[in-house]
């Protein structure tokens, strides 16, 4: 039975993508979309350039671990079109959406008004058209589950106001507007590693046993935040309701290109990829907010940890 530590490994190509080997000059590259376009996995990451605003440009690799080949140009950027994108487009996710037949892709606008979260679409990760934002200002850690619950689309979302920071979910009939809004995860108290905030990673992954969740809690220390990742269980029919929760992280800032970047002790996964004919989940993460790594598990052990965890 592998332990909090041992469930995930760091891929010996980490850091996988770092700004010195960008086609263009930038200063960071981190948090990324992942998924698989035909036999390619496509990261959509996001880059700051150096100004310090983030856009949103692909990486794409055959085994989604080397030889990734970056786009020259951004996919999505800020344009002058989208105000609420005025200083930037961050922290992307990436769903399939079957009934679509196209990918949905959330990400964080931010603008004068603050951090909120907007939509775009893709039906190949060349061209992506927007679809404007859906949760204003401030709200952000969006992702979409690749169908629908009882005729709705469900969105996972993280706003933030006096009363904290947690994850919550909103439905929709239209991806347009949302409603129903309810929390799902909850920080916890005083000493625990995500006491401060918690966020959505990845998009949900479906399984038999309920939706896996990887998501980021952070600890607040004298030396700033510290961001490491958690699992959910979620119930299938009923996603607001968390079946279990680690206690433990099970991925934290400990080698040197996660502890030491623009912003040191920081990992946040976005993109998760599952192999199902080799039971593997790719985990792809920000690392320092500086680059971007991998961490690989089984999913049978992941789900076999979870399994044995407490109710959340
Ligand atoms: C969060 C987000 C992420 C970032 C993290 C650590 O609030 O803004 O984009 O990686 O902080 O700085």
């Amino acid at each position: 039975m592998s332990t909090s530590a041992s469930l995930f490994t760091r891929h010996p190509a980490n850091p996988l993508l770092t700004p010195e080997r960008w086609p263009y000059s930038i200063n960071a590259v981190m948090n990324a979309a992942a998924t698989v376009v035909g036999d390619e996995t496509v990261l959509l990451c996001r880059v700051e350039d150096r100004r310090g605003f983030s856009h949103l440009t692909c990486a794409r690799s055959r085994d989604g671990a080397s030889n990734w080949v970056v786009d020259d140009h951004p996919a999505l950027a800020y344009d002058g079109t989208h105000p609420e994108e005025e200083w930037g487009l961050e922290d992307p996710r990436a769903t399939y959406v079957e009934e679509l037949g196209r990918w949905i892709i959330t990400y964080t606008a931010f603008g004068r008004e603050g951090p909120g979260v907007s939509l775009a679409q893709t039906e190949d990760f060349k061209s992506f058209e927007r679809l404007g934002m859906v949760m204003s200002p401030e709200d952000k850690n969006a992702a979409l589950l690749p169908r629908r619950i009882g005729g709705d689309w469900v969105l996972f979302h993280r706003p933030t106001s006096a009363q904290g920071a947690d994850v919550w979910l909103s439905r929709s009939s239209d991806l347009k507007s949302w409603h129903s809004p309810e929390r799902v995860l909850g920080r916890r108290q005083g000493g625990w590693w995500d006491a401060a905030r918690v966020g959505m990673g990845p998009p949900p992954l479906e399984t038999e046993h309920g939706w896996l969740v990887v998501y980021h809690g952070v600890r607040q220390t004298v030396a700033g935040g510290l961001y490491r990742a958690g699992l959910a269980l979620l119930d299938l029919e009923e996603p607001a309701r968390v079946l279990r929760r680690s206690d433990e992280w099970v991925l934290g800032p400990n080698a040197d290109y996660e502890v030491s970047g623009d912003v040191p002790n920081v990992v946040f996964p976005c993109g998760l990829v599952h192999d199902a004919g080799n039971d593997t989940l790719f985990l792809y993460y920000g690392a320092a907010d500086t680059r971007i790594g991998l961490a690989t598990a089984r999913c049978s052990d992941v789900l076999e940890y979870l399994l044995a965890c407490p109710p959340g």
